[in-house]
Order: structure tokens, then sequence, then C-alpha cells
């Protein structure tokens, strides 16, 4: 599983407060703390005024950059804002994201043609979310198109299917099962990637159903997370999903994690 650390994100209130009192040490931590957990990229959100984002996503992009080698994730809902901080990043990252919204992909699919650059691409339109399995791979296809006109393969593409609540959409895991597979056999070489907690939304102990969302996912070959590295049962998920699917060769990455005490209950000396 490629793990994308998500706290560096403005929405966080405590992030929020950090990047008000422009505390970089609180940030630089928050990288460092990820990068240690086995992040491997690190997602950088304002979440700011947009009159502020492009200074802040560059400020928070310079303290991460130099704590941690670890590729950005570079996350703004604005193309523009992606545009300009772009020159920032030191090595090739992620881009989050693009959509059939406006004009995003004519902005960054040029600007990271050439590149190692990677890019998710959110299955929604000027129409909003689909809510059908259909519209979303249909979404999907255009995208694609798109990228390959700049010589952008799908295997650089994380398809977001945007998974909705379960509280209002009955159907929304086994729509991201149902597109999951559906985009693959189209494009063998294409990633899917979700965040983890938007399913539980409206939910009394969101984090056990976020922790059985990802067992499931893994399981429907979810390539990408965008998860919190420092959740321990989140990680004993993760890694006890891998094993049991026989993705865990001798279960060393599981007896390992067990041996560093990253998994299972906190063992105190
Ligand atoms: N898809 C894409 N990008 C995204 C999202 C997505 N970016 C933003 C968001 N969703 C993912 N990022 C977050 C960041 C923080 C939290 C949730 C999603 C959050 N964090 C709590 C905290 O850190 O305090 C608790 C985390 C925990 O322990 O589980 O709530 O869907 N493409």
């Amino acid at each position: 599983m490629i793990i994308i650390g998500e706290k560096i994100n403005g929405t966080i209130p405590s992030v929020k407060k950090a990047i008000e009192e422009r505390d970089e040490g609180f940030i630089r931590n928050l990288a460092l703390k990820q990068a240690e957990a086995g992040a491997h990229y690190l997602d950088v959100c304002a979440s700011t005024a947009p009159e502020h984002e492009v200074e802040t996503l560059i400020w928070l992009m310079n303290i991460v950059q130099d704590a941690v080698d670890t590729p950005l994730c570079i996350d703004s809902p604005n193309a523009k804002t992606i545009e300009k901080v772009f020159q920032n990043a030191k090595r090739p990252g992620l881009i989050n994201s693009v959509s059939e919204e406006g004009d995003k992909c004519e902005i960054i699919f040029p600007m990271i043609k050439g590149t190692d650059w990677q890019v998710i691409a959110l299955t929604c339109d000027n129409r909003g979310i689909p809510s059908d399995v259909q519209t979303r791979v249909d979404i999907t296809k255009i995208m694609v198109e798109k990228a390959q006109k700049y010589d952008i393969t799908p295997d650089r593409i994380h398809v977001d299917p945007l998974v909705m609540a379960l509280s209002a959409d009955n159907n929304s895991l086994m729509n991201f099962v149902e597109t999951l597979q559906t985009v693959k056999k189209l494009y063998p070489t294409i990633k899917v990637t979700s965040g983890l907690s938007n399913i539980s939304f409206g939910m009394p102990l969101r984090k056990i159903v976020n922790q059985h969302f990802l067992t499931i996912a893994v399981y429907a070959g979810m390539d990408s997370a965008i998860m919190d590295p420092l959740n321990r049962d989140m990680n004993t998920t993760l890694v006890t999903a891998e094993a049991l699917l026989g993705r865990d060769k001798f279960c060393r990455k599981f007896s390992n994690a067990y041996r560093k005490n990253t998994i299972g209950p906190v063992k105190t000396a």
C-alpha cells in the first residue's frame, strides 16, 4: 500500500493554529513523525482563505522538504494554486488533484508532462459527485484520454472514486469496489486511491468503521490510501490485512511491526 500521510492539513484544528501562528516546529514534527511511520508521500493542504493559500502552501512545503526527503502530495481544490506552488517542490511527488471540473486537467496535465509527477484524479465533474458507478467510470475514461495527450500514462494516475458517507448512501462501499474493479479492467496499470474517513461520516464508532473499510479496500486492490500513518489501530488493520492476503512474504512486515511495537495493543514496559 502506498501511504499518503494526511496530518499536515489546515482542516485539523491544531494544524490550523500552527499555520496561523507560523509554528514551524509543529509542522516539522508532523513531517518527521509521518515519515518515520512509513508514509510514502506527505499531503500538504493549507485550507486557508484563497488569498493566503499560495503563500501558506509554500511555507508548508518548505518546512516539510527541509525536514524530510519524502515526496509531497500537493493538496488544493484550486488548480491555479497548485500551478503557482509547483516550482517550489524539490522532487517529483503527487498532485492532489484534478477532476473533470472546469479546466483542472488542462492546467495540471501540461505542467507534469515529461516529469515523474503522479496525479490523483477525482471522479467528479461540473455536475458534482456522481452517485453511480458508470458515471465515475465515464469520467475516469475522459481524464485518462486527456492525460494520454500529454504522454501521462495510466500508471501515473491514482483514481479517487470519492467514497460517499455510508449513512447517506447504503451502496457507498460496494460502488467504490465496483468502480475500482471496472477502471482496473479498462486500465490494468492505473492506481486507485481513497481517503479512509468519508465512509463513516454521520456514524458512531467512526474509527472502527474506517478500519474495516480499509480491510475491504485492501482486499479489493486499492493501491494508495490517504490516511493518518500515526494511527496505530489503522496501521494494525493495514499490516494484518496485507499479511492475510498473502502480500507480506513470511509475514515479515507483520513480525517486524510487532517487534518494533508499532501494531497491536500498546505494550507498556
Ligand atoms: N481524497 C483526496 N484528498 C483528500 C481527501 C480525499 N484530502 C483531504 C482529505 N480527504 C484527507 N485528509 C484528511 C486529513 C485529516 C483528517 C481526515 C482526512 C482527520 N484527522 C484527524 C486528526 O489528525 O486529528 C484524525 C485522524 C485519525 O486518527 O484517524 O480527521 O478523500 N484525494
